[in-house]
């Protein structure tokens, strides 16, 4: 493969920044500037074609090039887009690998013996649609239509999203919120009355001091927040991460604090302290917008430095010098609130002290702080109401969760359990784009809902752990051969962004659109999708606005202006803030008003034991969760995962570096497979670290199959937010396992 080869020619260069880790925040401009000059030279042959990525949630938009002879050669970022600034970053680079992957999914495919057995046979689309629509409306009519979930992550959402809604049911879940921000967006809907959108309203190009909690962006590789935060580190800006590894951010930083994990709360409380103790705030800030100043100060007073040292083992001066750090910046400063955030269950909780910090700082639609942000909404065409659910997700678990405002994906699995005794059973899921055995901590039990199924599909590009249980296969086609919804998120600036096909459909695989409005034709719901192709959507969506499918499919890209200038609110300016008070709630009268604690408290959480560590995990620049763990050209930078252990812990084991080891967690479940020792000064010796994705156990993924651990499969025990139901995934405790007797081999 000519492409492959260029993409790891580069790659490296962009590998050996990342190992020297002087210049992480560089290599998403270094590469992009080599390869610019790479297409201009050969510009004249190249065929380009707009898309924006699916690699991750950042989606950035860039530019397909093809050779002449029609092989993908190269993606590269989009220059007006905002997402990413012309530059993708090494996954995005590496999307190529998708297409290419000869381990994907070929044609559908219908179970032929019981789950559990991955026996299955070919099927054309007609008999798989078919099959699946029979069997929707056999649950349908023998347990309403509310029995029927859909799992979704990713751009296909939008499609089947409406298909299930046409159906009748609204337990539609994505992992992006139980699993990962939902605590946040609710702590600050509490807070502030928004949420802190996708891309985050994060306005780090222009903040004076940036505090990272656990967030550790370098690693964490979404584009824009890197990019601006490699332009921070330029331009000196103070940066305080708090983690318990010395992280590519920590290694930026002017203060890193080796936190005992688990412990954020405490240091949150005592930095609330101090900035109100010492008067520190943005008093005409608080004064003009905030609610319930009077009771956090009381709520606060006992929360000093030395208090948290003894919790948190961050020296009390250390705890005074960046609060002191953050006042001088302020309102330049940002609390950054942390995306993947559900750790301990008391997840919104220790958000929320994020947020009121933020709010004290007088950061919150402050440059330097949180923007505001703008988006532009393309037309919907006119289609039938959707059924109302004569029973709702919410309905499953009355009184549960109550602050939650989106569907949660673990109560749809423990609702497919029968002896849960759910308001209602789940009997029938429809997965798309979401790998929920990897995705979704506590497997045993999510294996024990699909045993109780009478339905499962699922809609993947690969042969993933969760397409072995499906009844029914549905191969897509990747994003670099379709169309899909228009990217639309929020940003500085309202904009659009265009994917098409790129590169011929291979196999016999189609896109999210094709396959929903298929089904939708088989249940007879047909007219909620009254464009057969979803080109002729998109251009009657663009030439609503004066534009076309065809000048998208030149620029790529469209910004717009913003209707107001409010992209930061201007000193005594009266705006409008969405909570019911009208104000930013300090004290969150709505939290208190279902049943939570109004102001954040410090929790202790559970130890690990003698002999046990925390398992912590995260992730690495050029991967993807589980999703680009067989890509071709990614596996060439990174195969495995290794377990990071601090050298006094490693010396007491016995343990030396690239050992290879299994780990076994607090209920006995050993790694089904062995993973490296990374004997290294950067973790703390009460924790491990590993990158999430790895340790894949579906022998179809032929590159990937074995290399490293899960940590999902470690995550036995989950540490559920009783406020929006996040699951918590930190509070699993493991052991070193040297070598393996014979009956755990064979367990
Ligand atoms: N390359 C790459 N980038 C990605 C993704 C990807 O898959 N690959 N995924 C994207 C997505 S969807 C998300 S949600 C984000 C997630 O990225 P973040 O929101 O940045 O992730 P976190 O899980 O909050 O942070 C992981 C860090 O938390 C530290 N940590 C562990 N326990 C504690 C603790 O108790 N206290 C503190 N202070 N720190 C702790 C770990 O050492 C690690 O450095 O990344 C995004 N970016
Ligand atoms: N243990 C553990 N669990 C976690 C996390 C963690 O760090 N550790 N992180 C959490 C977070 S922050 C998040 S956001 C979630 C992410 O959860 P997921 O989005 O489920 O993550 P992936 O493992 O990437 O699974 C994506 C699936 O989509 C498929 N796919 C890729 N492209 C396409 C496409 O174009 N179409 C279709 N139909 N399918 C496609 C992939 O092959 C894969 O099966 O995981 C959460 N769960
Ligand atoms: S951050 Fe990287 S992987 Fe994510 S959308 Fe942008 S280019 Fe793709
Ligand atoms: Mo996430």
């Amino acid at each position: 493969m000519a492409n492959r080869r260029e993409f790891i020619k580069i790659s490296l260069y962009g590998a050996g920044f990342l190992a020297a880790g002087t210049g992480t925040y560089k290599v998403i401009k270094a590469l992009s500037k080599r390869e610019k000059e790479e297409i201009t030279k050969l510009a004249i042959d190249l065929k380009r074609t707009p898309t924006y990525c699916e690699v991750c949630f950042w989606k950035c938009a860039g530019w397909v090039y093809k050779t002449p002879e029609g092989k993908i050669w190269k993606i590269t970022g989009n220059d007006e887009d905002q997402h990413c600034n012309g530059r993708f970053c090494p996954r995005g680079t590496g999307g190529i690998g998708m297409y290419y992957d000869e381990d994907r999914l070929k044609t559908p495919l219908i179970r032929t013996e019981e789950r559990g057995k991955q026996v299955f046979r070919e099927a054309t689309w007609d008999e798989a649609l078919d099959h699946i629509a029979s069997k929707i409306k056999e649950i349908s009519s023998k347990y309403g239509p509310e029995s029927l979930a859909l799992f979704t992550h990713g751009s296909g959402s939008a499609y089947f999203t409406s298909l299930f809604k046409a159906i009748g049911t609204d337990s539609i879940a994505e992992p992006s919120y139980a699993q990962c921000r939902g605590p946040r967006d609710e702590a600050f809907f509490a807070t502030f009355g928004e949420e802190a959108y996708s891309p985050e309203i994060t306005d780090i190009r222009d903040t004076k001091c940036l505090v990272l909690i656990g967030s550790h962006i370098g690693e964490n590789m979404h584009n824009g927040q890197v990019q601006e935060m490699s332009d921070a580190i330029d331009k000196g800006t103070t940066i305080i991460t708090v983690d318990p590894r010395f992280s590519t951010a920590a290694g930026k930083s002017k203060y890193w604090l080796p936190i005992k994990p688990a412990t954020d709360m405490a240091l949150l409380l005592a930095w609330i302290h101090e900035i109100i103790y010492n008067e520190y705030f943005d008093k005409k800030y608080v004064e003009k917008y905030c609610t319930g100043f009077d009771q956090l100060k009381a709520h606060v007073k006992d929360f000093t430095p030395e208090w948290a040292y003894g919790i948190t083992t961050i020296k009390p001066d250390l705890i005074r010098k960046t609060a002191k750090e953050m006042a001088d910046a302020s309102p330049a400063v940002l609390v950054h609130p942390g995306r993947h955030v559900t750790w301990y269950g008391d997840d919104t909780q220790r958000v929320r002290a994020i947020a009121i910090l933020n709010a004290l700082l007088g950061s919150w639609g402050r440059r330097g702080g949180f923007y505001r942000p703008a988006r532009f909404t393309p037309a919907s065409p006119e289609i039938p109401a959707y059924k109302v659910p004569s029973k709702s997700w919410t309905d499953l678990f009355p009184g549960k969760f109550p602050v939650a405002t989106s569907p949660i994906s673990n109560a749809l699995i423990d609702a497919s359990i029968p002896e849960n005794n759910p308001g209602f059973p789940i009997k029938g899921w429809f997965i798309n784009g979401t790998n929920l055995i990897q995705t979704i901590p506590d497997q045993g039990k999510t294996l024990k809902a699909i045993q109780n199924l009478d339905l499962l599909v699922a809609v993947d590009t690969m042969p993933m752990e969760i397409t072995g249980w499906a009844d029914v296969i549905l191969p897509e086609c990747t994003y670099l051969e379709r169309y899909d919804a228009m990217r639309a998120s929020p940003h500085r600036k309202p904009a659009l962004a265009l994917r098409m096909p790129a590169a011929e459909t291979a196999y016999n695989t189609k896109p999210d659109y094709w396959i929903a409005r298929e089904l939708a034709v088989k249940l007879g719901l047909g007219s909620y999708f009254p464009f057969e192709k979803q080109e002729e959507l998109l251009d009657w969506q663009l030439k609503k606005i004066g534009s076309s499918l065809e000048e998208m499919q030149r620029v790529g890209v469209k910004n717009f202006d913003r209707e107001y200038d409010d992209l930061y609110i201007a000193d005594d300016e009266d705006v409008t803030i969405f909570t019911d008070s009208g104000k930013i709630e300090l004290y969150s009268a709505y939290f208190k008003q279902n049943g939570f604690d109004p102001l954040p408290k410090y929790i202790p959480h559970e130890e690990p034991s003698e002999g046990y560590y925390r398992l912590i995990y995260g992730r690495a620049p050029m991967h993807t969760f589980s999703r680009t763990s067989n890509n071709p050209n990614l596996t060439d930078l990174m195969d495995e995962n290794t377990v990071w252990i601090n050298p006094k812990v490693a010396k007491e084991w016995g343990i030396t570096n690239n050992q290879l080891i299994w780990l076994k967690n607090q209920d006995e479940v050993i790694s089904q497979f062995p993973i490296k020792a990374r004997v290294t000064e950067r973790i703390r010796w009460d924790s491990v670290y590993m990158v999430h994705g790895f340790g894949h156990a579906q022998k179809q993924m032929k590159r990937c199959f074995g290399k490293g651990a899960s940590d999902t499969q470690l995550i036995t025990k989950v540490l559920e937010d009783p406020i929006m139901g996040g699951t918590g995934m930190r509070g699993n405790f493991v052991t070193f396992i040297l070598e393996k007797t014979e009956t755990e081999v064979a367990s």
